[in-house]
């Protein structure tokens, strides 16, 4: 009996962790129809652990102007996630760090850089970082990842 009790108790235990591991993060992307380092980043994303909703846009730049990413922080595509904007191909790590941030409107990764998520070419990776944009419209440096 005792021990039915405990085999219950431990397979509710995880199951309830499974389930926890199951549940997927919503964002949504937007990018043109023609863009395919935007698909490769969708790919990054679904592989850690988001729920994609994908959007092909017509008109990206006034996209982006409609949701306040400032064309100096601009890339391809433009993610939506709870209000906030990332731009470009943004690590899924940064992309998880903005939930934290309620100082930013958003985070980007400028200009298309080789070796970001998305981006890969032969090895080959440039030094880029990621911007926040702050809500009095400045910038921060959120991270820095090196090139090789
Ligand atoms: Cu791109």
């Amino acid at each position: 009996m005792r021990t039915s009790l405990r085999l219950a108790a431990l397979s509710a235990l995880l199951l309830s962790s499974l389930a926890q591991a199951a549940e997927l993060i919503p964002i949504e992307v937007h990018r043109d129809a023609n863009c395919g380092c935007c698909k490769k980043w969708i790919s990054h994303l679904e592989a850690n652990g988001f729920k994609v909703e994908d959007h092909v846009e017509s008109d990206m730049s006034s996209f982006k102007q409609q949701h306040g990413v400032p064309p100096r922080l601009g890339s391809c595509h433009t993610a939506l996630i709870n209000g906030k904007f990332v731009e470009g191909h943004v690590p899924a790590e940064q992309v998880l760090a903005l939930s934290k941030r309620d100082d930013l409107l958003g985070i980007a990764a400028p200009g298309m850089p080789m070796g970001s998520p998305g981006m890969e070419m032969d090895g080959m990776s440039d030094a880029y970082q990621v911007i926040g944009l702050k809500k009095d419209g400045t910038d921060v440096v959120v991270a820095d990842y090196p090139g090789h």
